[in-house]
């Protein structure tokens, strides 16, 4: 039997996310149909749609050209990414200052675990609520949010009711949701496992649940046993927050200021290793490597290189510090103190969950791998 005990988990998901900023930001496209993502006369993929274009049968991941075809009046826009990330950072902040407990899923979808705050479903619902009303007035958009007592049906609960939509699934309702619900909507079943049910004569939630422990581990192997258990809306993943550490970094002072590059290289490879241990550690890693440099006068500098995945090991660094260090050190000037600092950092969770966001059907190509 898994964990059973009973919590109280929220899921917030933004309600057609890129879509909404841009008809925030540019009143000219409200109740439009917008669709951001790639070139429609390219092979540029939608990332989102508004709802005016979703009517049209428009969604994410559809090619652009088709999506154009669907919806010849749509208005296609390029994603703003900066916006969205600092949008992102802002309802994050909002979550935290609920709870400690905040999963991030992806740039406007998040776990939070309120158990703390609240005795019954009633109060996690009411937190909800708050979050929402707090998320419209400090950023004018609106979130679905999803009230149960784990994270597969507060998820579920979500999509419910979208947009702008507050669902709460009680211990009692949960039965009853999901025996309603169609296969393909339970956690875990992919396209490749809903086919493979269907042969079998099994669409519904309810006629899911008919079958047997033994019958599904015969069938779908381990994912049998997980089928089992969140058909019955038992699901004991907990909401891991993401590390509140921002950065990791190490300094050193010289003896004596020096103009001596090789002296510098070989104490910048030592704060390296240093790092690269702390971030070990922590089981964590970074993607944006800073150089710190002080002058003998005491003034001071810094440099930063982002890499393309996050970096862990001290000989990276090294690859990143040099060329930051040779811009650096144009003169003879001597230098008092180098750091070196690792920030934008990601747990190996987090790897883990982006892998999965860029594919969102990580379980359907488990299951394609596992069918003939
Ligand atoms: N996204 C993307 N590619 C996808 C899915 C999503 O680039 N295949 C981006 C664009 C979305 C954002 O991630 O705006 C959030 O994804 P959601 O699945 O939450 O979709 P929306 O927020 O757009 O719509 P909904 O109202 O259904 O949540
Ligand atoms: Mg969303």
């Amino acid at each position: 039997m898994r964990d059973q005990q009973l919590r109280a988990i929220l899921h917030l998901d933004l309600d057609a996310f890129y879509a909404s900023v841009e008809q925030r930001d540019n009143p000219a496209l409200r109740g439009k149909p917008v669709i951001v993502g790639g070139d429609p006369q390219g092979r540029g993929v939608v990332a989102t749609a508004s709802y005016e274009a979703r009517k049209f049968g428009v969604h994410s991941a559809q090619p652009c050209r088709l999506a154009l075809q669907l919806c010849p009046d749509a208005i296609f826009l390029r994603p703003r990414f900066q916006v969205y990330r600092a949008i992102s950072q802002q309802v994050q902040a909002i979550y935290r200052r609920h709870t400690s407990l905040v999963e991030p899923l992806a740039l406007d979808e998040a776990y939070l675990d309120v158990t703390s705050l609240v005795g019954e479903e009633s109060a996690a619902a009411r937190v909800a609520r708050e979050i929402k009303q707090e998320i419209l007035e400090q950023t004018s958009l609106t979130a679905s949010a999803g009230v149960s007592y784990n994270k597969m049906l507060a998820k579920l609960a979500s999509a419910h009711q979208k947009p702008d939509g507050l669902t709460v699934i009680t211990p009692e309702a949960a039965p009853a949701f999901l025996e309603a619900l169609p296969v393909g909507k339970i956690f875990g079943v992919g396209d490749v496992t809903e086919a493979r049910l269907k042969d079998m004569g099994i669409t519904t939630g309810k006629e899911l649940k008919q079958l047997s422990l033994k019958r599904l581990q015969e069938r779908f192997g381990k994912r049998g046993t997980d089928l089992y258990h969140f058909v019955r809306g038992e699901d004991g993943r907990r909401v891991e927050p993401d590390q509140e550490r921002k950065s990791i970094g190490k300094e050193t002072t010289f003896e004596r200021d020096t103009s001596d590059r090789d002296e510098m290289r070989s104490v910048l490879g030592h704060l390296a290793e240093q790092v690269e241990s702390r971030l070990a550690e922590l089981s964590t890693a970074g993607k944006t490597i800073t150089l710190k440099l002080r002058w003998y006068d005491f003034q001071l500098v810094t440099r930063s290189t982002s890499a393309t995945s996050p970096i862990q090991d001290a000989q990276t660094m090294m690859r990143y510090l040099r060329p930051l260090l040779d811009q650096l050190l144009t003169g003879n000037r001597p230098v008092r103190l180098l750091g070196v600092t690792l920030s934008n950092l990601v747990s190996h969770d987090g790897l883990n969950r982006l892998e999965q966001l860029r594919v969102p059907s990580l379980w359907e190509l488990a299951g394609e791998e596992e069918s003939e």
